[in-house]
């Protein structure tokens, strides 16, 4: 599954003409810890609470390579053993447990999609590199929880990661509904852009569930446990929630579905000036749209992109199987004077709707932040 290249054409990296001209401008954001800190501390502040963020030079085109991809867990990666290591199913029809090669002997769908930390991009964070796209494939949970003779009596599903939290001395956990399973097409998956799960990864197993935010992607997968009513750990309950203006009052809501989105990654040079290079996902519609603004918001031009679905011609994504994933999008940006640019992209989707411009009132919180993501470039 090689990159297929496209951003590449219109990219020119040298020019007789402009010879002292940066390759690449970086793109600086206007808000949170990466305006703050800048570039240098930024990294380091966040690695210390084990976040590591997408490498720009990995922010372009349809996949982002297992070396690059971003990574947000509590620091320890759990050491498994793939032939003792056992998937514990319990809650469902009937109590069990699959060993590896059982697992990867059921029938396997892939999934190209947006994996994305329900924080990602927010006004703390002002940068937004906790996203990635692979393509991944396992059996779908269905097919896993049939193998065991179905769900049974289970309508919700908790996912306990096999990584010891110290203090609390239980692994990550998180909640979803077999409903909001089913509709995201979530999987077990067991390879990541064709290959075993990297330890950082959660390897042997992680739940993938696109176009659901990643705390609900569980890494090092050791226990699905079926329940009858909505599981409430802390991560449920507390820690990926906003606070919402519902009939007059503020209620607590988890963070769930990707939000319509677009982002600017990189702003390199090329014959006629610059291309800028960027992604629109989320909203779970077809993107139908992405507008670019250079002049801070007073006009806004399309740009070219391409759907998920062309993006593998020699390895074509099944029907479905991108359904979550994030369009590619370019913009030739010709020749600008030098000076000091707000720039900034907005996505439609085939619905109609619209990326806000300004965060939402009626929702408090760091999850979820859709609006346009602002950024300072400085042209030479
Ligand atoms: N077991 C386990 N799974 C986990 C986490 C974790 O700490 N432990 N972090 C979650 C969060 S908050 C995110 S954003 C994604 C990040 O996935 P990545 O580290 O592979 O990029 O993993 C999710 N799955
Ligand atoms: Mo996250």
């Amino acid at each position: 599954m090689a990159d297929t290249g496209v951003n590449e054409g219109a990219l020119v990296p040298t020019s007789a003409a402009l010879p002292s001209l940066p390759y690449e401008l970086p793109l600086r954001p206007v808000e949170g810890m990466a305006r703050w800190l800048g570039r240098v501390l930024q990294p380091l502040a966040f690695r210390m609470i084990s976040m590591i963020e997408q490498r720009t030079d990995t922010m372009s085109g349809p996949l982002t390579p297992v070396d690059g991809y971003f990574r947000r867990d509590r620091h320890r990666h759990p050491e498994v053993d793939a032939a003792t290591w056992r998937l514990r199913i319990t809650g469902t029809a009937a109590d069990g447990a699959l060993t590896f090669d059982q697992l990867r002997d059921l029938p396997r769908e892939e999934r190209l999609c947006v994996m994305e930390c329900a924080g990602n991009g927010n006004h703390v964070m002002g940068s937004a590199g906790l996203l990635g796209q692979a393509r991944w494939s396992g059996p779908t949970l269905r097919t896993v929880l049939e193998s065991g003779g179905g769900p049974g009596p289970a309508t919700h599903f908790a996912f306990h990661g096999l990584d010891p939290i110290p203090l609390v001395r239980r692994g990550y956990h998180y909640g979803l509904s077999l409903d909001e399973l089913d509709r995201a097409g979530a999987i077990v998956a067991v390879t990541m852009n064709g290959q075993p799960l990297p330890r950082p990864r959660g390897f042997p197993a992680r739940l993938v569930v696109p176009g659901i935010y990643s705390m609900s992607h569980v890494k090092w997968l050791g226990h699905i446990e079926g329940k009858t009513a909505p599981h409430m750990g802390i991560h449920n309950r507390w820690v990926f929630t906003n606070h919402e203006l519902q009939d007059g009052a503020w209620v607590r809501v988890q963070a769930r579905w990707i939000g319509l989105k677009s982002m600017v990654t990189r702003c390199q040079r090329s014959a006629a000036g610059w291309t800028l290079t960027g992604w629109a996902w989320g909203g779970g519609t077809p993107i139908a749209a992405i507008e670019v603004t250079v002049d801070g918001g007073r006009t806004w031009e399309p740009a070219e992109f391409t759907p998920p679905q062309a993006y593998f011609p020699e390895d074509p994504l099944a029907a479905g199987a991108h359904t979550h994933a994030w369009t590619v999008w370019t913009w030739q940006w010709k020749a600008p004077a030098p000076g000091d640019y707000e720039i900034a992209c907005r996505a439609r989707d085939v619905d109609g709707r619209v990326q806000d411009l300004e965060q939402d009132p009626k929702v408090r919180g760091h999850f979820n932040q859709t609006r346009v993501k602002w950024r300072r470039v400085r042209v030479p």
